[in-house]
């Protein structure tokens, strides 16, 4: 089956950018005056909670705190914590993981349609569009936050990616750093190969994925060994991923 559009995570995927997502976070406690500072363990921890405001929620919960006792709501920090990763983006302080660049060039040389399904709030992926780091005119579809009732690992924004797309599943190949996207793609029923990063090196991830560390120097655990993740790569994988599940 001809792999047809590649849908992209973006946090961890596209870009390595949980460390900044966390130095927001932790901007925004101090500026309305709360003593949280999320460490790399505990931020590693919380990212199982996906989505900013669901997670400040969750850790108001995990703490005993009731909204009432927090000098401004959830909502109101995480608006603080997208102005300040925003800023971020726009001065340059995101790139393209190792060996994106070379993928993107390859799919849209080859006709294979490029789609963005993340978690993360939409302004952040303008903001990756605005600072350069993508180009929106190669992103026929993008599906982020809120735009879905129901955020991974539930399989809402691939479903709205692949509507928008008006393609099957099996037509699609999902590119995912976490066990929570992961879930959401198969649930989506979209084959999907993993790149792990510093936050999911240690996360379970099912025999049937593909499992690159890093697209750039290659480092596969389960493909070629030590050449570049490109293109032919990722259709080999669509392929047998596809002739498997039809079979
Ligand atoms: C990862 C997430 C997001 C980011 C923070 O998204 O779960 O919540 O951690 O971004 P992805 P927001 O699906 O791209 O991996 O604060 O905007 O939610
Ligand atoms: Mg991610």
């Amino acid at each position: 089956m001809k792999l047809k559009a590649i849908i992209w995570d973006v946090d961890g995927t596209l870009v390595d950018s949980e460390e900044l997502h966390r130095e927001a976070f932790n901007w925004a406690f101090t500026q309305v005056g709360l003593d949280w500072n999320w460490s790399i363990p505990v931020y590693g921890k919380l990212l199982e909670v996906t989505g900013g405001k669901e997670r400040i929620r969750f850790f108001m919960e995990q703490s005993s705190l009731s909204e009432k006792q927090l000098p401004v709501s959830p909502e109101e920090m995480h608006a603080l914590k997208t102005g300040y990763y925003s800023r971020s983006v726009c001065e340059g302080r995101l790139v393209l993981r190792n060996g994106v660049d070379c993928i993107l060039k390859e799919a849209i040389g080859a006709g294979v349609r490029l789609a963005i399904a993340t978690t993360t709030t939409p302004s952040n992926v303008e903001d990756l569009f605005v600072s350069g780091v993508i180009k929106k005119e190669q992103w026929e579809v993008v599906v982020a936050g809120d735009e879905v009732e129901k955020k991974k690992p539930a399989p809402d924004v691939y479903l709205e990616a692949l509507n928008r797309l008006a393609l099957s599943p099996k037509d699609c190949l999902a590119i995912e750093d976490s066990e929570n996207g992961m879930n959401s793609a198969f649930q989506a029923g979209v084959p999907t190969v993993i790149t792990t990063n510093r936050y999911t090196i240690n996360q379970s991830f099912g025999k049937e994925f593909a499992l690159v560390h890093d697209f750039g120097d290659g480092s596969p655990i389960n493909s070629c060994a030590n050449k570049t993740i490109t293109l032919r790569h990722l259709e080999a994988w669509h392929l047998a991923a596809t002739t498997t599940l039809i079979s």
